[in-house]
């Protein structure tokens, strides 16, 4: 299954910081694709469900020094 979600990621200032946030994503087990924009502080990730779970994506954004949350 793939499943895709759209989050809003707040604390990017520049490119370099949207190129952490997907790293930091594209880095987990399951995440097949990850994107993010600094200047809309907006992010899209597609995932295996039964491989990697919302929280950790946004665990992953947490650590990497940002902070995301589903987009309303
Ligand atoms: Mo850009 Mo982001 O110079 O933490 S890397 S502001």
């Amino acid at each position: 299954e793939r499943r895709r979600a759209h989050l809003e990621i707040t604390g990017m200032s520049c490119a370099t910081c949207s190129g952490t946030v997907e790293d930091a994503v594209a880095d987990l087990e399951g995440v097949e694709e990850a994107s993010a924009n600094f200047a809309t502080d907006e992010g899209t990730v597609a995932y295996d469900p039964e491989r990697v779970s919302l929280s950790e994506i946004y665990a992953a954004i947490d650590d990497a020094g940002f902070e995301a949350a589903a987009e309303t």
